[in-house]
């Protein structure tokens, strides 16, 4: 089976959502966990914004970790050579070739660009490390000039190249055949990555196109955080390629959730309810006659098992519920379940609107339904 893998930006793209910033200690306990679950490269900074990053850069690569770790570079020999002392396996170089930035910003022909970046290239493979180049804004710009720059990139010796959606730009159908033509072009021996931004809610779908059309790594981080509206999740990303994809996907899925929650804690970014995976909702169901199939079968309402990813199911008591959710509940808390029980708890949840009863709600419930019934008997 063909190889995936996942490299995590959390540390890198993730800090980069508005407002959020990380502790030394926090970006270590984060990369550990990481390293848990299998990732297979962290990207942990780009040491040229601080004191500060390089030294988490550098403290990361430094743990020893199974996961390669990847330093993030402009195209400039200073910033490569930050990367090196960090002691990161690989460098992440990104440059531009979209008309407007190599006019506007860059002031360079393609010729130009496809110079300085030969020389980039062949300077950090010189220095022992692996190499990914990013032409960014890739998949909005000319592609005939990303062949072009990727192909010089290769021939320096890079091991990877990037393909950016930086602006979330992309559909799916688009994507896969901006990476088949890519693909085509570049020679086996360098890899192709993906990075998707998520502006139309498309990252994980764009990146997934991307490995069938034969991309093979994918960036994400841990909820999905990133620039504006960030990248594709790792929770996502992972359990689709592992269910959906025919591709080796060895990593721990159930450190999922685990991971998730010290990420919205550290971040303060609060995980979406609705969020796959890792979100309060995903394996919870609610009208009757979903619990009712679920009961009897889950993968009549259910396409993602839950202790797959280290979550459990759960059928909520409201205004939707029916008796086999109601049983279901009290059965599960010990308590009397008979037919009459069960009708009893069911039309007091209905008349009083009672909202996702919680289990303290239904034992109270259940307490005070008895009290009456045996009221009721003495009168
Ligand atoms: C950035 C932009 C980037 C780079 C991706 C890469 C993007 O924040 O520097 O270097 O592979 O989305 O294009 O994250
Ligand atoms: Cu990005």
């Amino acid at each position: 089976m063909r190889k995936v893998q996942l490299l995590d930006s959390t540390l890198r793209e993730g800090e980069q959502t508005p407002g959020v910033s990380f502790t030394l200690e926090q970006k270590l306990a984060i990369a550990r966990k990481l390293d848990a679950f299998g990732i297979d490269f962290i990207e942990a900074g780009h040491p040229a914004v601080s004191e500060e990053v390089f030294h988490a850069t550098r403290e990361v690569a430094r743990l020893g970790l199974s996961a390669e770790v990847v330093a993030h570079s402009r195209a400039l020999k200073g910033d490569i050579d930050l990367a090196l002392r960090t002691d990161a396996d690989w460098v992440g170089i990104f440059f531009s070739v979209a008309d407007k930035r190599l006019e506007e910003q860059f002031r360079k022909d393609i010729d130009q660009a496809i110079g300085l970046i030969q020389d980039c290239v062949s300077y950090a493979k010189a220095h022992g490390l692996k190499v990914r180049y990013t032409p960014e804004d890739t998949v909005r710009s000319d592609i005939n000039k990303v062949i072009r720059i990727s192909q010089a990139a290769s021939e320096a010796g890079a091991d990877r190249i990037g393909v950016a959606d930086t602006t979330g730009y992309m559909t799916p159908s688009r994507m896969h055949g901006f990476v088949s033509a890519l693909r085509e072009a570049v020679p086996g021996r360098t890899a192709i990555g993906v990075h998707c931004h998520n502006d139309l809610g498309m990252a994980v779908a764009n990146s997934f196109a991307a490995v069938e059309a034969g991309a093979s790594v994918v960036d994400v981080t841990v909820n999905g955080l990133g620039e504006r509206t960030g990248i594709a999740p790792l929770a996502e990303m992972a359990v689709a390629l592992r269910l959906r994809a025919g591709v080796e996907a060895p990593w721990r899925l159930d450190a999922l959730p685990g991971l998730s929650a010290m990420v919205e804690e550290m971040s303060g970014v609060p995980t979406w309810r609705q969020a796959p995976i890792v979100g309060a909702n995903a394996f919870t169901h609610n009208a009757g006659l979903h619990v009712a199939a679920v009961l009897l079968n889950p993968e009549h309402y259910e396409s993602i098992p839950a202790d797959l990813v280290g979550r459990t199911r759960r059928l909520v008591v409201d205004k939707m519920a029916g008796r086999p959710t109601v049983k279901y509940r009290l059965e599960a808390l010990g308590l009397d379940a008979c037919d009459e029980m069960v009708d009893l708890v069911l039309a007091y949840v209905k008349r009083r609107g009672v909202n996702d009863a919680s289990d303290d709600d239904l034992r109270r419930i259940h307490e005070d339904l008895c009290a009456m019934r045996e009221l009721v008997k003495v009168i």
